[in-house]
């Protein structure tokens, strides 16, 4: 039987890809789309779509009861460069959203969670490169300290009450048809963009800044594929890490001008370099390709050239 599910924060970065790949795989009428405001047209007007606040527990309680939810994907949250800006609002919508879904598990009233997380839970005084599985993990951002606040009521909701919750760490995400909002790793979108249209981009962070990034399609595949994994392959009830590629300012632009000779990039960092400094610079995923057989199909080749042909 197909699930029945409800996306919170559904017309974000992520939540609009996600809301058409989950309707073409369960069948538009399975997948309630959720937000705070009609944000976003494609994803009001293809499907059931519903208004709702993710820090209310009693819509979300409604939803669930009108709709007969199976399974929620919390996709609502503040990102780490719009965090840092609202620490109080961003610990209160990035928390509280993920207590009452949990909590809604806990009561038997849905079955399964997705809820991301992100690799802002590493920070300064982790290892840097092929970051492990299990490591140091001291964030100092206000996102990240969420984020991995966020894993630990996860794993005890799942030992403590059997909620079945599966989670990833997203690189940054790389994707056409809609653009990130409020994130450290958002410079590898804005790049194509001003690339097709002014041929320049001056940077925010450093060229040498090398980030784990991930182009949408891998992050959605992976979102599906670990929400479908068969309950014994889940072994971590934390997050799982994920990666795909990783690169620096100066190797994506150097990628861009295979395509658009003129491109030139100049560098201007500003509060977000700190923050990108303090994340890995590439992930040891592992355990996500041995316990549910996660692969990446796109590398920064492929990848930069599907945008340019999407965007140009
Ligand atoms: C951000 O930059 O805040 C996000 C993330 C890495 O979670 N893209």
């Amino acid at each position: 039987m197909n699930p029945k599910i409800l996306i919170i924060g559904a017309c974000g970065q992520i939540g609009t890809e996600l809301t058409v790949k989950l309707r073409k795989l369960y069948g538009t009428e399975n997948v309630i789309a959720s937000d705070i405001r009609k944000l976003n047209t494609d994803v009001v007007n293809s499907g059931p779509f519903e208004v709702i606040n993710a820090l209310d527990f009693n819509q979300i309680e409604h939803l669930v009861e009108i709709h007969h939810i199976t399974d929620i994907y919390l996709m609502a949250a503040l990102l780490s460069a719009t965090a840092e800006k609202n620490p109080a609002f961003a610990w209160d919508l990035n928390m509280n959203s993920l207590f009452h879904v949990l909590n809604l598990a806990k009561s038997k009233k849905i079955k399964k969670i997705f809820w991301p997380s992100s690799i802002a839970v590493f920070g300064p005084t982790t290892p840097k490169e092929n970051t492990p599985q299990y490591t140091i993990m001291e964030p100092s951002t206000v996102y990240g300290i969420s984020k991995q606040a966020g894993e630990r009521w996860c794993e005890y909701y799942h030992n403590t009450y059997g909620v079945d919750v599966r989670s990833i760490r997203y690189p940054g995400l790389i994707s056409w048809s809609t653009p990130p909002g409020g994130g450290t790793t958002d410079y590898a979108v804005d790049i194509f963009y001003k690339a097709i249209a002014d041929k320049r981009y001056e940077c925010f962070l450093s060229s040498e800044t090398k980030m784990p990034m991930m182009y949408m399609d891998d992050a959605i595949d992976a979102t599906i594929n670990i929400m479908k994994a068969p309950a014994e392959e889940i072994k971590i009830h934390s997050s799982y890490n994920l990666a795909a590629m990783s690169f620096t300012p100066t190797e994506i632009a150097a990628e861009i001008k295979k395509h658009i000779p003129e491109f030139e990039i100049t560098y201007n960092p500003d509060f977000r370099q700190k923050i990108a400094d303090s994340w890995p610079a590439s992930i040891d995923d592992s355990a996500a390709r041995t316990d549910w057989d996660w692969n990446h199909k796109f590398d920064l080749e492929s990848m930069t050239k599907d945008m340019l042909e999407h965007l140009s």
